[in-house]
């Protein structure tokens, strides 16, 4: 069985940090992953990736030759790796029963405007077989002003509909966060698992009332469906990185042939005599 992991949210999240973190703290417990760069805006890896889209199509020479700003660049490379799929299949036939840790674009245009990264997704999952799966990234300053939390969410679950395979959203960048004492407090507790009562209160008052309709509409829709909570993610933190990782193995079965797993923090307490 091969496995992927998309690693996908908005630039800046910390999608590249994550998957190095993901790659160290696998190396330190013996584990073997491997990360693909299908970033063509990438720039340096501390671990190099075994297949990168930069050895397909360079953003820069698109931009150079054909005079494209960065995100229509951008567009025109994935465009560019969806008509060369065999390429990636061939990279990628050298890795049979491996985990692959992918880092995505963030530009939300090749989530939704043109739909790249799901058919990327789809030609994963049906054709190449891997057990798929994606994690989302939206940073932790975003907690800090409602408006781009709630528009964070959104484009999170905007994400997940588009992808159509199992996603898990992480709250990145906790370190920034934490109180003093490392902890996560109450207050910022509430944004990793959304409550209605996050639009009341602030969103509300800074829109014009002809809107509040719209804020609980939105806001219900969050609560209703249930899709969107928040794993939080602190890269200076191995048990975080590990605690994902749990996550992750678990949402895509991993080594279920093997022992079963259940992540670390839901294990606690659920199975006392
Ligand atoms: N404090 C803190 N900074 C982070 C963390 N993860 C990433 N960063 C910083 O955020 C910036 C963007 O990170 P990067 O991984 O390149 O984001 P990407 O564009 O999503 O790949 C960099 O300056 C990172 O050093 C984190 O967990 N904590
Ligand atoms: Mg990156």
């Amino acid at each position: 069985m091969r496995y992927a992991v998309m690693v996908t949210g908005p630039a800046g999240a910390g999608k590249s940090t994550f998957c190095q973190a993901l790659i160290t703290h696998a190396q330190t417990i013996g584990r073997q992953v491997h990360l693909i760069n299908l970033d063509p805006a990438a720039e340096r890896f501390e671990t190099p990736p075994v297949l990168d889209i930069r050895d397909l199509i360079s953003l820069e020479d698109v931009m150079e030759e054909l005079e494209f700003g960065p995100n229509g660049g951008l567009v025109y490379c994935f465009e560019y790796l969806l008509d060369n799929l065999d390429w990636l299949e061939e990279e990628l036939g050298a890795y049979e029963d491996e985990y692959l840790i992918i880092d995505c674009p963030g530009q939300i245009e090749l989530y939704t405007h043109i739909p790249l990264l799901p058919q990327l997704a789809t030609f994963l999952d049906r054709r190449l077989n891997f057990r798929t799966s994606a994690v989302y990234l939206v940073e932790s300053q975003f907690m800090q002003d409602r408006a781009k939390y709630f528009a964070g969410v959104l484009s999170a679950m905007s994400c997940m509909l588009s992808l159509g395979i199992p996603m898990l959203c992480l709250m990145s960048k906790m370190d920034l966060v934490k109180d003093a004492k490392g902890r996560i407090g109450r207050e910022v507790g509430r944004y990793l698992d959304p409550d209605p009562g996050l639009v009341e209160e602030d969103v509300h008052a800074r829109t014009n009332p002809r809107f509040h309709g719209l804020n609980r509409a939105v806001a219900g829709l969050i609560e209703d469906q249930n899709i969107v909570s928040f794993l939080p993610l602190d890269v200076t933190d191995e048990d975080s990185v590990n605690t994902i990782l749990s996550h992750v193995d678990n949402m895509m079965q991993y080594g279920e042939d093997e022992e079963p797993k259940v992540p670390k923090d839901m294990d606690e307490g659920d199975f006392e005599e």
